[in-house]
């Protein structure tokens, strides 16, 4: 059987990567129309030698025996990605969403409510040089669990925990803290045109305080029990982490393509103005990337 990763950005790359080098079959599912084939891609790996592999990329809308899916695109993709290969998956296969930012998961969930949904955060630091070569750049911590309730009782998948997840029965605090992390992260870093690392000057220090401080607000009011501390702390030990790193943001930007604001900043706007709640730090960034 057969993973499927769908999404080949940079995480894409580097999971599917992973999951060959663990001696499990893996497919890359493409856009509907692209032709079937078997591509030489190359990760530069966090230590050692870079690794070449051939992978193979087949259409999603071609039915295939897949044991599970992996969902890497972006969050603003996620939904119109999955439709061609939900319209054969068998419902039985879980499919696993660990793309940044909330949202598209509960749309996702909502969608389709007979499937095996799971979720999951990746901190890891990756850089597609090109559509088939890819650094890791910073070891990060990995966590999924189930989102539906249906499948509370279903263990993890076995290639997941190959891939170094951990599992996780209240993935939404994961997704929460994930959240936290590309808050600070992100757009900051994708308004001025910085690595992660530079976040750690001091220079950013109240920036990051106060987005801290504003987040915690809105997580407290949305159930999360997330204190200003904790959040800051997780941002800037993920920062460190991944200090060389370009954040996924900066690098939508720098390509000229879509950002995942909206899943990120947005999202949070959103549940701010649902509990009444200011967020001036969250709204000026959202308003200067914007666009
Ligand atoms: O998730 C990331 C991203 O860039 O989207 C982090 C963890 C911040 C790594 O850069």
């Amino acid at each position: 059987m057969t993973v499927g990763v769908l999404g080949a950005g940079a995480l894409g790359q580097l999971l599917a990567h992973q999951l060959a080098a663990a001696d499990l079959s893996v497919t890359l599912l493409r856009r509907p129309g692209t032709t079937d084939r078997q591509i030489s891609h190359t990760l530069h790996p966090l230590n050692g030698p870079e690794q070449r592999r051939s992978l193979t990329h087949v259409a999603s809308d071609t039915p295939l025996p897949l044991s599970l899916v992996l969902v890497l695109t972006k969050a603003q993709d996620c939904l119109n990605a999955l439709a061609p290969l939900l319209s054969w998956l068998p419902e039985s296969v879980p499919v696993v969403l660990l793309h940044n930012g909330l949202g598209p998961q509960q749309a996702a969930a909502e969608r389709w409510p007979e499937r095996p949904w799971w979720a999951g955060s990746l901190s890891d630091g990756a850089l597609a040089l090109n559509p088939h070569t890819v650094r890791h750049t910073g070891q990060g911590t990995r966590r999924a669990g189930p989102l539906s309730v249906s499948v509370q009782a279903m263990a993890m998948p076995a290639p997941l925990a190959q891939l170094g997840f951990e599992y996780d029965a209240e993935v939404m605090t994961a997704l929460w803290q994930k959240l936290t992390v590309n808050l600070l992260i992100n757009p900051l870093t994708a308004r001025d045109r910085v690595t992660n690392g530079t976040l750690l000057h001091r220079d950013y220090l109240a920036t990051l305080r106060q987005l801290a401080d504003e987040a915690a607000a809105v997580g407290q009011a949305s159930g999360h029990a997330d204190s200003p501390a904790a959040i800051l702390d997780r941002a800037l030990s993920v920062a460190s982490a991944t200090a060389n790193n370009r954040s996924s943001m900066l690098q939508d930007i720098e390509a000229g393509r879509p950002t995942e604001l909206d899943a990120i900043t947005g999202y949070l706007l959103q549940q701010a103005r649902r509990y009444g709640l200011p967020c001036p730090g969250h709204q000026a960034l959202y308003q200067q990337l914007q666009g």
